[in-house]
């Protein structure tokens, strides 16, 4: 009886042994978890330091082996980083296209090796179908109809009957350029108090917003009532160069920014700017999240837009917790 017994005991053992081996060897051979290729535009704006920060912290965060190329703010360079993504074969490619046409033939080449792509932040156009897989990012048309209904509530509020705008744009065929763009104007259309004076390209840097603004005092001068600016670099180029008029902005010029990145947020504090929409840079948890679920096969939503909110001297600004970009 013993012995079967002893006989029995040690099956069991050899079965859990030979289980544990199998399944050890099993982990060994284990997913070695997800390489992703990130393409990020440069480090133009304390937005895009964020976006870079959040990413590089969500990779870690999600144990992903993250091959991460910034392209100087040049396509170019884009291209030939999502080549090499395809040359190591990664599992998923992601990238923030600096503008919209250009990347049918490197999004083709990065298809024909099987590898699927994520957009993020931006978007491109093109006519082949399957290109990418998913956008995640701001949702820029309602940050302008948002900036808009601001400067609406601002000038009911302060009974104005007739309003010259001027607008320092993002970079020409990008897509928060468009859209804030298209936003604003769609919203402003039926009011016959609105006028654009004018739109420059600022191309989301504080020099480019500085030169423009200077241009624009020169032109319009104390005819402009009202700066729309695509992000905060821009705004706070233009800042100092409205300092040097006789204007001050924030009460003689309705300043309205974009992005919500801290230094923005300290100036609105100060009383020199009136407005900034957030588009938050913090995209990094549903990059990882959603390029973890192509990998595995399955099915991800085709866009993901972030919350996003106002600031604006219509609120209690000292309340505004710390931005983190
Ligand atoms: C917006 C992003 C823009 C920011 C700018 O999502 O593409 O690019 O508004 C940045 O600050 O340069």
């Amino acid at each position: 009886m013993l012995r079967s017994k002893a006989y029995r005991l040690f099956g069991i053992l050899l079965a859990l042994v030979f289980i544990t081996g199998c399944t050890g060897a099993a982990e060994e051979t284990a997913d070695p978890g997800l390489l992703l290729g990130f393409s990020q535009i440069g480090s133009e704006s304390a937005w895009r330091i964020g976006n870079t920060r959040d990413i590089e912290r969500s990779a870690e965060e999600y144990g992903v082996s993250l091959m991460f190329e910034n392209a100087n703010q040049s396509q170019e360079n884009q291209i030939d980083a999502i080549r090499r993504f395809i040359a190591y074969k990664v599992d998923v490619i992601a990238f923030s296209p600096i503008v919209e046409d250009g990347w049918d033939n490197v999004l083709l080449e990065a298809k024909d090796a099987g590898i699927p792509v994520i957009l993020v932040d931006r978007d491109i156009k093109t006519e082949i179908d399957g290109l990418t897989t998913c956008l995640i990012g701001a949702d820029f048309y309602n940050e302008g109809v948002m900036a808009a209904q601001y400067l609406i509530r601002k000038a009911d509020e302060l009974g104005l009957e007739n309003v010259n705008i001027v607008e320092i744009t993002g970079t020409e065929n990008s897509t928060p350029m468009e859209q804030r763009q298209a936003g604003f104007a769609d919203t402003i259309a039926d009011d016959p108090r609105m006028h654009i004076l004018e739109s420059i390209d600022g191309d989301f840097i504080t020099s480019r917003g500085a030169e423009c603004m200077r241009y624009l005092l020169e032109t319009y001068g104390e005819d402009i009532d009202v700066v729309y600016s695509h992000n905060d670099e821009m705004t706070l180029g233009a800042l100092p160069e409205i300092e040097k008029t006789n204007m001050v902005p924030g009460k003689d010029i309705i300043i309205i920014s974009i992005d919500a990145g801290q230094e923005a947020i300290d100036v609105l504090k100060e009383g020199r700017i009136n407005c900034v929409v957030e588009c938050t840079p913090n995209l990094g948890d549903e990059l990882m999240e959603t390029a973890l679920r192509l990998k595995n096969g399955e099915e991800v939503e085709a866009v993901i837009h972030p919350v996003e909110q106002i600031f604006s001297d219509e609120m209690d600004v000292s309340a505004i917790e710390p931005r983190g970009y």
